[in-house]
């Protein structure tokens, strides 16, 4: 049943992307290399298999991610009858350049719970580890090319998003989704981890100011707001702090914490939320943010609106606790 049904659902993909000329592949705002990495690896793909197709990876870039590839600087505006193609994001708000895109259709491949992006071609699975995960499959599965650059950012994206295979959403089909990339491809294991995980000196500094400023509740809720002369300070931009979240994994004063960096540009509070205990994706929604049960983040204007999140979190946290 579960083979009939994978092979119904990849069908429908080839089919779709086979039948349009022009493909725009988007991901969600403040993208991770889950996000990049998949659409990156996506649009490869496609302009292997299908060279005469106009694919586009479009949203804002990262220099900490280049070494995926790059993306497309592209006036979306300028595109006609586009397949759009929504990767890692459930909400159209949260999907990254595709303001004026004219797109006749939609083909979504996500792991988050679903929100309002409903694909013709719709391909959701939130029990999976990461996009990137899915989409492996997806080209081991199917007549989509994929050849060793594809596979490095893809599984960069998988150990990204699953944490180095330590997050819940791990699962024998993660491992298995390994075994069947390996045997396929020499992907460059050291070099994957090199480029997620070597840091400056100067980003330790300054994971070592959030340890010493993190505010701690009684209900081992962690906060703490990131102001611009913070950022100054140690030579750090309004995303670096969302580098640092998952490393408050494993302390055991927290159960729940979340970052507000103030990003001058956009001037709105990024929030970055994770949790080991209460669900948080409900809280993020209401504040016009989303993610994952335990892994969200929310652009804030108001610091009062901030706060007022951070009294939420809290709240949710002193439910789980009080249930433990
Ligand atoms: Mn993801």
């Amino acid at each position: 049943m579960f083979k009939i049904i994978k092979f119904d659902i990849y069908r429908k993909i080839v089919k779709i992307i086979k039948k349009y000329k022009n493909i725009v592949i988007a991901r969600h705002i403040s993208p991770d290399p889950d996000a990049i990495a998949g659409q990156i690896g996506l649009r490869d793909s496609i302009r292997l298999t299908f060279p005469n197709k106009n694919v586009y990876a479009v949203g804002a870039g990262v220099s900490k991610f280049k070494y995926l590839g790059s993306l497309d600087k592209v006036d979306v505006t300028q595109i006609e009858h586009a397949l759009l193609v929504v990767l890692d994001v459930p909400n159209f708000e949260r999907i990254d350049g595709i303001n004026g895109l004219q797109y006749d259709a939609i083909l979504k491949i996500d792991h988050h719970p679903p929100l309002d992006i409903v694909g013709d071609v719709d391909w959701t699975d939130d029990t999976k580890s990461s996009t990137c995960e899915m989409l492996i499959n997806l080209l081991l599965d199917t007549k989509l090319v994929i050849d060793l650059k594809i596979a490095n950012a893809l599984y960069t994206g998988m150990v990204f998003d699953s944490d180095r295979f330590l997050l819940g959403t791990t699962t024998v089909g993660t491992f298995l989704t390994v075994t069947k990339l390996l045997n396929k491809l020499p992907v460059d294991i050291t070099s994957v981890y090199n480029n997620l995980y070597y840091k400056d000196m100067s980003e330790l500094k300054f994971y070592a100011y959030l340890i010493n400023n993190i505010v701690i509740s009684d209900n081992k809720f962690g906060y703490i707001f990131i102001e611009k002369e913070t950022l100054d300070k140690f030579g750090m931009d309004a995303s670096s702090p969302s580098h640092f979240v998952n490393d408050f994994y494993y302390i055991n004063q927290l159960v729940c914490w979340a970052f507000a960096t103030y990003d001058e540009r956009l001037q709105l509070y990024k929030v970055n939320i994770r949790s080991c205990g209460p669900d948080i994706n409900e809280i993020a929604n209401k504040y016009d943010g989303g993610g994952h049960k335990l892994a969200s983040g929310c652009r804030i204007k108001k610091k009062s609106d901030v706060e007022a999140l951070m009294k939420d979190l809290d709240a949710a946290s002193k439910v789980y606790n009080d249930n433990e």
